[in-house]
């Protein structure tokens, strides 16, 4: 049986379903170029702030077998940088997502605004960076998060997402959810790592990174239960009416199907694409379609949200 794991997002179609997650072999030019030569969906930038970064001190990013832990502090080259790149990224031929993060309110809509002029195809709001030392996740703050959302709503023509923490109260589900309602978001990116996790190295009686005493955001295998929890809560919320990109914990095909049941439409890969490289997405496009195959559905949307409660 063909099948098909092409996908749309606010009106924006992709050519598989798999990208990269903002973060991951997306900071350099390079980087970014692999992306478009890549088997990859789409080209999805790091995180920008005003001014280029070189991040927290290292070591800052550490794998381990259920996952990996990072606290990279949004190494990044600069908003200026991702919007002269952005005609060229979409040369490619597939949707480029340009990810703004900013280190204080004024900074998102300056970001928004001047990126929204290259036209990229969407762009990703990102709330929940956990590494920024002083600075709290703005996705916990519904007030704030609000506000933020609503002025780069104000500034941008092109479909609007956000990428939340994840939450793990039904209550911040729901209060965030009428934050989304109000302002208009078009699509969902949920979530980004488990914010201030600590992997200890017995042996060496240490942390793994550097930064914050050890403390950084949990990502890979071992966050998929809270991931698709966070999936489920918020396609249920909205029964289905704002997409939502799954993100945490795909190392296969089975774990991108188990996202799309919740209710993705897409997913993105961080902690398997920096492990694996960008052959990762050849691989997971094929172990997904062995099992829409095998279960009789011909496309990511033909699954979608079908879980079932016992
Ligand atoms: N999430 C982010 O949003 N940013 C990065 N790490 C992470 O887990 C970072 O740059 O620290």
């Amino acid at each position: 049986m063909a099948i098909d794991l092409s996908t749309t997002i606010a009106g924006v179609r992709f050519p598989s379903c798999f990208m990269n997650a903002a973060g991951a072999l997306c900071v350099t030019e390079e980087e970014l170029r692999g992306l478009g030569l890549s088997r990859a969906g789409a080209i999805v930038t790091k995180s920008m702030t005003i001014e280029p970064r070189f991040g927290n001190p290292e070591p800052r990013y550490y794998a381990f077998p259920g996952g990996s832990i990072n606290s990279m502090g949004l190494p990044n080259l600069g908003y200026a940088a991702y919007a002269k790149l952005i005609p060229t990224l979409k040369e490619f031929g597939k949707p480029v997502i340009a990810s703004v993060a900013g280190l204080c309110e004024p900074d998102f809509v300056k970001i928004a605004t001047v990126v929204n002029e290259r036209r990229p195809d969407l762009i990703e709001v990102n709330l929940s960076c956990p590494n920024i030392p002083g600075k709290p996740q703005i996705g916990y703050d519904a007030e704030d998060s609000e506000r933020v959302l609503d002025q780069v709503r104000g500034v941008i023509t092109v479909p609007m997402g956000v990428k939340l923490p994840p939450y793990f109260d039904p209550a911040h589900h729901e209060k965030m959810a009428r934050v989304i309602e109000r302002v208009g978001v078009e699509f969902l990116s949920l979530i980004n790592s488990v914010g201030n996790g600590l992997v200890v190295d017995p042996e060496r009686e240490s942390v793994a990174i550097k930064p914050k005493g050890g403390f950084g955001g949990l990502g890979g295998a071992m966050i998929k239960p809270v991931a698709l929890a966070n999936v489920r809560a918020f396609w249920k919320l909205f029964q289905g009416r704002i997409p939502i990109i799954g993100v945490g914990g795909i190392v296969n095909g089975t774990d991108a199907f188990e996202h799309l049941l919740c209710g993705a439409s897409a997913v993105q890969i961080g902690t398997v694409l920096v492990e694996e490289g960008t052959r990762a997405f050849e691989r997971l496009e094929q172990e997904l379609s062995a099992v829409l195959s095998r279960k009789g559905y011909t496309s990511p949307a033909a699954c979608r949200g079908k879980l079932k409660e016992l």
